[in-house]
């Protein structure tokens, strides 16, 4: 917490540093008398160069409506802010506990932070003003600050580790997540994972961060500067164990992105099983043929392939005794009954094309990436069919709303629920009408997602797609890109139409909606997927439930 670190003295000396009254444009009546405020970073006469943040906090009782940079004087000109260029807002608990006063006031999440490039300016001495302005329109500068900028220097890679978290301990199955994000004034190359101070991996960089990039408008490479490395944490001795964070720009100039100190603690002989169901989304509906003739080509519960719905995801497991670990088998069930077993059922579904269904162990180099070093992986996909009409019509289970769930074992026979997911069963015989299916590529499900976020998926429907519309809570909502309440539809989905070969479109299924989360709470959202059809039929396909949080550049 390098803010931590800076505010002790800050705050000492703050009381003379409050509210220097220079601001001429802003009303002077009516407006609180006692300001607080800081810059804390830049410290007083940095040298300074390539990105420089600014960092610091402001209280005046009333919500802040907006934080401004300006270089070497307060006028207009020397403004360096685009309008809404700073991320403010943002909880600083810590102030608040030094002023408890403002707890609990309009103001009280007081943090700010924002950039500007030191390339703009000469190298020599530069005067920062910050200027804070009210949601009532009073406004008030910080007391300035000097640096030194040299743009001779090459800035060393800067940026932050989100995850783990400070003082965090690893989860019990093992995993341990180390993902933040990393800019340079060049090019990041590569970002390193150190263990103990030995490189354990490269993480996996290029993940989309549009916070960064809002708090970054200058830097071409803000919008993709995620990385993310999943470590399997049993291979690492039970207690503290010391993460290092290193970005690497393309001149080898090194730069300490953090250090995380973080209690492993993997004391069951045996974890769980951990993984994702990514197909289907919560609350599908199903549909089946229920007038088929019931014995299929095969034989087999898969009696009319033009109808088949998909369970997929992936699972992996971890072992504190590495030779027996591993997934064993998956399992599907609908309302607590087994529908399917990976160990009994996988096998070559003659009405699909010979295709290998109910198995796990399809290969999955997307999770090997992110989970590297892991047993099963790239082995790790699951993938099941089910044919709706023939469960309604052989099975005796009813149309209407049941519980899918899907579980995966180890070799211990240690199970985990992977999800639980509402479905809908419906014989598409019984209404003119074949439900839509569709799915979210982006963002998977609980994502944190922030700023302006392209919401990517696709949808078909037998009676073809007219248009998708994305509803969040159950509000249609406009793509902050285009200003139509729809997503853009028809982009290439050759991966889809693999799949759905006797859907309309398939190829081309894929959609994209821009979705502005700044105007959603920071909190759980459930974003429905609603598509109308060919015929004018309006129909929700599905919910994914992601997080919204704009406020994760909060050090
Ligand atoms: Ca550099
Ligand atoms: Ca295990
Ligand atoms: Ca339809």
């Amino acid at each position: 917490m390098k803010l931590k670190a800076v505010l002790v003295p800050a705050l000492a000396a703050l009381l003379s540093l409050a509210a220097a009254p220079l601001a001429a444009q802003c009303p002077s009546t009516g407006c609180p008398a006692q300001t607080l405020g800081t810059v804390e970073v830049p410290a007083e006469g940095a040298l300074v160069s390539g990105y420089v943040q600014v960092v610091g906090f402001a209280l005046d009782g009333n919500l802040v409506s907006n934080v401004d940079l300006f270089v070497d004087g307060t006028a207009d000109q020397n403004r360096v802010t685009a309008p809404g260029g700073a991320n403010i807002n943002l909880p600083r608990a810590d102030v608040i506990q030094a002023f408890p006063a403002y707890a609990g006031t309009a103001g009280s999440d007081p943090g700010w932070q924002m950039s500007f490039r030191a390339v703009n300016y000469s190298n020599g001495f530069h005067t920062l003003f910050v200027r804070i302005t009210d949601v009532t329109g009073c406004c008030y500068f910080l007391a300035p600050r000097t640096v030194r900028i040299d743009n001779s220097r090459n800035q060393p890679p800067f940026g932050w580790v989100d995850f783990p978290k400070p003082e965090g301990s690893v989860q019990a199955n093992g995993v341990l997540e180390v993902a933040g994000w990393a800019l340079d004034d060049r090019v990041v190359d590569h970002v390193d994972v150190l263990v103990n101070k030995r490189l354990e991996r490269q993480a996996v960089t290029g993940i989309y961060r549009p916070d960064v990039a809002a708090a970054y408008p200058g830097a071409p490479g803000a919008l993709i500067s995620g990385f993310v490395l999943n470590l399997d944490s049993t291979r690492m001795t039970n207690g503290v164990n010391v993460i290092d964070v290193i970005a690497v720009d393309d001149q080898g100039q090194k730069g300490l992105l953090g250090t995380r100190r973080v209690q492993v603690f993997n004391n069951s002989p045996n974890l769980p099983p951990f993984g994702e169901v990514e197909y289907p989304l919560l609350n599908s509906t199903w549909f089946g043929n229920c007038n088929f003739v019931y014995g299929g080509p095969s034989g087999g519960d898969i009696v009319d392939p033009r109808f088949v719905m998909w369970v997929s995801g992936w699972a992996l497991d971890t072992s504190v005794v590495q030779e027996r670990g591993g997934v064993s088998h998956v399992i599907v069930e609908i309302d607590g009954v087994t529908l399917k077993d990976s160990r009994i059922n996988c096998h070559r579904e003659f009405a699909l094309n010979n295709r290998l269904v109910d198995c796990y162990g399809f290969y999955r180099p997307d999770i090997e990436i992110l989970y590297p070093g892991f047993q099963q992986a790239p082995n790790c996909g699951f993938s099941f069919a089910i044919d709706v009409g023939y469960l309604i019509t052989q099975r005796s289970f009813r149309e209407g709303g049941h519980i899918l769930q899907v579980k995966a074992a180890d070799k211990e026979d240690q199970i985990t629920l992977l999800k639980e997911i509402p479905i809908t069963f419906e014989c598409s015989s019984a209404s003119l009408d074949p439900p839509p299916i569709a799915y979210v590529d982006d963002p998977p499900n609980y994502k944190m997602v922030n700023g302006v976020y392209p919401v990517i998926g696709w949808a078909l429907d037998l009676d073809g797609v007219a248009e998708v519309h994305v509803l969040i809570d159950g509000v249609k909502q406009v793509d902050a890109v285009t200003g139509i309440f729809a997503a853009e539809y028809g982009l290439a989905s050759p991966d889809v139409g693999q799949i759905y070969q006797n859907y309309p479109q398939s190829g081309y299924a894929r959609w994209r909606f821009y979705l502005d989360t700044t105007k959603l709470s920071n909190s759980e959202h459930d974003l429905l997927v609603e598509v109308v059809d060919g015929r004018g039929n309006v129909r929700s396909a599905g919910t994914r439930r992601f997080l919204v949080d704009n406020n994760t550049l909060v050090r």
